[in-house]
């Protein structure tokens, strides 16, 4: 296996014995044949495109299957092996469809033509160089190939939640599939796949912003919100992950059983959304970010659904206790499909907590967000009277990932030492670092504006440009902002495409530059955006306040 698509790629380069995620060297490997699959049915795609031929069930596969992929996501080696039988039967389908419509396959690459119906063969295949990521030698190209991968499985999960609540976007899928065969391509130079990176941050924003209208659409604009962080005395179910309609679902028919909902890690901004403010099971949040889950499952008592990932190989004990759903999957845990009409049953994760112990109560207290774009406009006034009277001097986009890292302490201590005249933008689970640090308050605006998912540094784009706008600037990074995030997994990627799409400059990465940056695409990235690692807390603060 070799695998760096993460920020805890082992030594810094690549995991290439198992993932300090977690993932065998047979999941890996698999999930690299699942990508090469997909691979070959874009370059199928591509032929039905020259004639005008779509392929919508293509698009929903290959939007399933890269999620899949995603860091954390899903360990099931079965899982995998069906999956990539049904990516080669729908790839052979459109061949099929396609030569009734005269198209004559010349050179096919091995991606879209080989085949296999055993186990065996499939695992084989899997374990070939050939379909990893070492298949691309020069590593610049290796590199961008990866970077473009990477981004367009985060904009793959995205796109999942926002046509699981009935959005989706034709180009964002004909960009998927472009993308996926241009990493097959020979004939692209290295500037050449600059500009599809770039490109691919451009669909970034446009998925995110998809996303953030099917949210908003179902459920209201996330509003100013206490969550709390303590527990009842009821028999209770943890969700995990980022899908809303999973938690709704959830919501709906645990209403009237006696059982609580919490939320944890990613989930813990459905909070903010005014729709689910009306059931009064769903108690608060529970933890923290997600590399913590195994000591709060074991106090959680109850069962727990993970919606997406990140998912931490269970304790054998917990793994009867543990359900997945979406794109998830661990070998043991029960998985729940989705009927026809996208309808998930719940009962038996019901029925089990009924079973089991309240949680066992690990903080109390309450944490405030819901600062979302909406929210933030709502605000404005107040806002931009603090800024021009000096009252804020500088706000910090600290969005991004959490992980287990010991380095990842840095995001602590840099909140802590701000000066007191700053604010601290966030999305993602990054916000476990310093949400329960009382930061305080600048004329009544916590100085910590939780906006939401990672999927919601989108608002905060559009809060930096609305500012951009409200001050009569020309550049976005004429604001007084300043970018500190920090990546994990490939959500983070597109999230980085997508800011430097809009023009963002000088973004601070950490706690690692990825592994998957050779050293000359990283220097494309310094030279042309300012994109720069980070040092001790310290020196950054001196760098970011001058
Ligand atoms: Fe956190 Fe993990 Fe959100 Fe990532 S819970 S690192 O999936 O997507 O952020
Ligand atoms: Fe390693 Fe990350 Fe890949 Fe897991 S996802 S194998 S930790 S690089």
């Amino acid at each position: 296996m070799f695998c760096y698509q993460c920020q805890e790629a082992a030594k810094g380069t690549g995991c290439t014995i198992q993932g300090v995620c977690g993932k065998s060297e047979e999941v890996a490997n698999l999930q690299d044949l699942m990508i090469y699959t997909l691979k070959g049915i874009a370059l199928v795609a591509q032929e039905g495109k020259k004639i005008g031929v779509k392929f919508p069930k293509a698009d929903h596969f290959t939007m399933n299957a890269l999620f899949m992929t995603i860091t954390n996501a899903n360990f099931d080696d079965a899982v995998f092996i069906e999956k990539i039988k049904e990516g080669i039967a729908l790839r052979e389908e459109m061949k099929e469809e396609l030569k009734n419509k005269g198209v004559v396959f010349n050179d096919l690459h091995d991606a879209a033509m080989w085949s296999s119906d055993s186990d065996s063969a499939i695992k084989a295949k899997a374990d070939s160089v050939q379909v990893g990521v070492l298949a691309t030698e020069n590593e610049d190209i290796r590199s961008l190939r990866e970077l473009i991968t990477y981004g367009i499985k985060g904009m793959a999960a995205y796109a999942e939640h926002a046509y699981n609540l009935g959005k989706e976007n034709e180009e964002i899928y004909a960009f998927i599939s472009k993308a996926l065969a241009a990493t097959l391509d020979d004939t692209l130079s290295v500037d050449e796949l600059v500009a599809l990176t770039l490109e691919t941050g451009k669909y970034g924003v446009d998925v995110m912003a998809m996303l953030d209208a099917a949210n908003t659409g179902a459920y209201g604009n996330p509003e100013i919100t206490e969550v709390n962080i303590g527990v009842r005395n009821n028999p209770a179910i943890l969700i995990s992950g980022h899908d809303l309609k999973d938690l709704e679902q959830l919501l709906e028919q645990t209403k009237g059983t006696g059982v609580d909902v919490y939320t944890h890690s990613e989930m813990l901004p459905a909070h903010y959304y005014p729709a689910f403010k009306k059931y009064d099971h769903f108690v608060g949040n529970y933890g923290n970010a997600w590399w913590k889950q195994k000591e709060e499952f074991e106090t959680f008592n109850g069962p727990i659904l993970f919606t997406t990932n990140c998912i931490v190989p269970p304790k054998q004990e917990h793994i009867e206790r543990i359900y997945t759903t979406g794109s998830t999957g661990y070998p043991g845990c029960k998985h729940i499909e989705a009927d026809e009409n996208g309808k998930k049953d719940f009962s038996e994760i019901i029925e089990h907590a009924k079973r089991l112990a309240p949680p066992t109560e690990i903080e109390t207290g309450k944490i405030v967000g819901g600062f979302a774009h909406a929210q933030v406009f709502a605000l404005a006034d107040k806002i931009v009277d603090a800024i021009k009277s000096g009252a804020i001097k500088k706000f910090f986009v600290m969005a991004g990932c959490d992980g287990r890292m010991k380095s990842r302490s840095y995001y602590t201590e840099f909140a802590e030492k701000l000066p007191k005249d700053t604010v601290i933008l966030t999305a993602g689970c990054a916000k476990y670092r310093y949400n329960k640090l009382d930061l305080g308050q600048i004329g009544g605006i916590p100085r910590v504006l939780d906006a939401g998912q990672c999927n919601d540094s989108y608002s905060l784009a559009v809060i930096a440009l609305k500012l951009k706008e409200i001050f009569e600037l020309n550049d976005i990074n004429e604001l007084p902002i300043a970018y500190n995030i920090a990546w994990y997994e490939q959500k983070a990627v597109i999230v980085l495409l997508a800011l430097l799409y809009l023009g963002v400059k000088n973004i601070k990465l950490g706690p690692t530059l990825p592994a998957f940056l050779s050293p000359n695409v990283a220097k494309v990235l310094v030279d042309n955006f300012g994109i720069n690692g980070i040092n001790s807390v310290d020196e950054d603060l001196e760098q970011f306040l001058g």
